[in-house]
């Protein structure tokens, strides 16, 4: 298969010719010694940085490993190019081969989701819902969307989020059992008559049921427009159900689950009911000037790693991984919201303990892992505590960890939990042995993600 370069449309992958491990050390040493000479300051902060991230796991939901294309692909200077408009119709000289490396992402990108449009200009995933909802609603009109505080997403026109001064907004939240309940969506919709619904979210953890938002919509007369920046690799990979032909347009960040630069995308699929090129003016003029070349390349570089099969393997990784955690604290006897999870994390349900997300989070930090506070569906903490803890398996899917390994730190993580909920002091006692144990486990997973020779991350299927 060809792109439109004429090249093979994606390369064999870096970890055909080298270690994902040495290339990125090659990549860090290079960068720091430009540094070195130029800016002392900021590479010892760099420095710190990187080292900071090697040493910690992570586990944060929203995040995933950038491969070394991608971090070479924002190197390379290809920023520096000032050109507002699309291939072919620019406002500036000199991008004939800016132009081919925008449609190598556009084509990239519409070949992984089966989408029939792309725009790969948004600044980040929400640049993209913002170009997308001003775009689309008049002011007067309403948009609907998930709770914030039930795994909605600020750009999601939330209470916070400056959408809400010119649009009306109203939200759903989720059932009793913390899934969605498309009767309330249902009842919702009927009575608020958006000219906008929107599905997906930031702290979700089961399967978005695309075709019924759908219904719901056409209900009311209203667009669909789905956000899948935390599932769109699982998506990409058909691990989760693909929201065309159902939502009219479909958006994503492009750095939570695409091992791609921090970005966004816009995408539609057949059978859409918003005309392509009118997507294109929301995003420019309508939201945004020129765009970032280097970033662009970058999520080429992402959106053709992805096609990759060893993506498809890591992403059942990722799915596989969470469903080990969700054993892991069911098994300890905790609550997960929804009772448990389809895609790439789980959401464990604290209101019960004394300890609260933040508590949690800064005691599991202090050892090293990084998972982050969250508020669950009427979470009787304000934000600032929370009564939830956000974990995620992204970037263990491209650690060289097996199964045994995933399920150890999980176990070790749950009895770290319950312990803290049941009021123990192991965040007064950082000696304590259960703390130590899964101290030194974290750091043997996190000492496996950086082996020289890890292939992709991804053992062979
Ligand atoms: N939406 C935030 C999250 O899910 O953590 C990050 O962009």
């Amino acid at each position: 298969m060809q792109d439109i370069t004429g090249e093979p449309a994606v390369g064999h992958g870096a970890a055909d010719t080298a270690g994902t491990g040495r290339l990125l050390e090659s990549l860090t040493r290079t960068g720091l010694s430009v540094l070195a000479g130029s800016d002392p300051s900021l590479r010892k902060l760099a420095e710190r940085e990187l080292s900071r991230q090697r040493a910690q796991l992570n586990l944060v939901a929203a995040s995933s490993p950038p491969s070394p294309d991608v971090l070479a692909a924002q190197a390379l200077g290809l920023s520096a190019l000032t050109a507002e408009g699309y291939p072919g119709r620019r406002y500036h000289p000199g991008t004939e081969v800016i132009d081919a490396v925008e449609r190598l992402a556009i084509e990239r990108a519409k070949l992984l989701f089966g989408a029939d449009h792309a725009n790969v200009q948004p600044l980040s995933g929400s640049a993209a819902n913002l170009a997308v909802l001003f775009g689309l609603l008049e002011p007067g009109d309403s948009v609907l969307s998930m709770e914030l505080s039930h795994g909605g997403h600020l750009s999601h026109a939330a209470r916070p989020a400056s959408t809400t001064k010119h649009f009306g907004a109203a939200y759903y939240r989720l059932g009793a059992d913390g899934t969605l309940d498309l009767d309330h969506v249902r009842e919702q919709a009927r009575a608020v008559r958006p000219a906008v619904l929107m599905c997906g979210g930031s702290a979700y953890p089961r399967t978005i049921d695309f075709p019924s938002f759908r219904a719901v919509a056409d209900e009311v007369g209203a667009l669909l427009i789905g956000d899948i920046s935390h599932i769109s690799g699982l998506v990409a990979t058909g691990i989760h159900p693909t929201p065309f032909p159902y939502c009219d347009l479909v958006t994503t960040s492009t750095y939570k689950q695409l091992r791609g630069p921090h970005g966004g995308l816009v995408l539609r699929g057949p059978g859409s009911r918003v005309p392509g090129g009118k997507l294109d003016t929301w995003v420019f003029p309508g939201f945004q000037g020129t765009p970032d070349f280097g970033m662009v390349a970058a999520k080429a570089a992402a959106l053709g790693n992805a096609l990759r099969p060893a993506f498809a393997v890591a992403m059942e990784r990722v799915a596989r991984f969470a469903g080990l955690f969700a054993d892991a604290f069911t098994a300890r006897g905790l609550r997960l919201v929804t009772g448990g999870t389809d895609t790439h994390m789980v959401l464990v349900d604290l209101s019960d303990g004394s300890a609260t997300g933040r508590t949690v989070s800064r005691v599991l930090e202090q050892i090293g892992i990084l998972a982050n506070k969250n508020l669950i569906p009427n979470d009787p903490r304000p934000a600032s505590e929370t009564s939830g803890l956000r974990i995620g398996t992204n970037h263990l899917a491209f650690m060289d960890v097996d199964d045994q390994d995933v399920s150890r730190l999980a176990r070790g993580i749950a009895d770290l939990v319950a312990e803290l909920s049941r009021g123990g002091g192991a965040d007064r006692h950082p000696g304590c042995p259960a703390l130590h144990r899964l101290e030194e486990h974290a750091a043997a997973v996190v000492s496996a993600g950086h082996r020289a020779d890890f292939a992709e991350g991804v053992p062979a299927p």
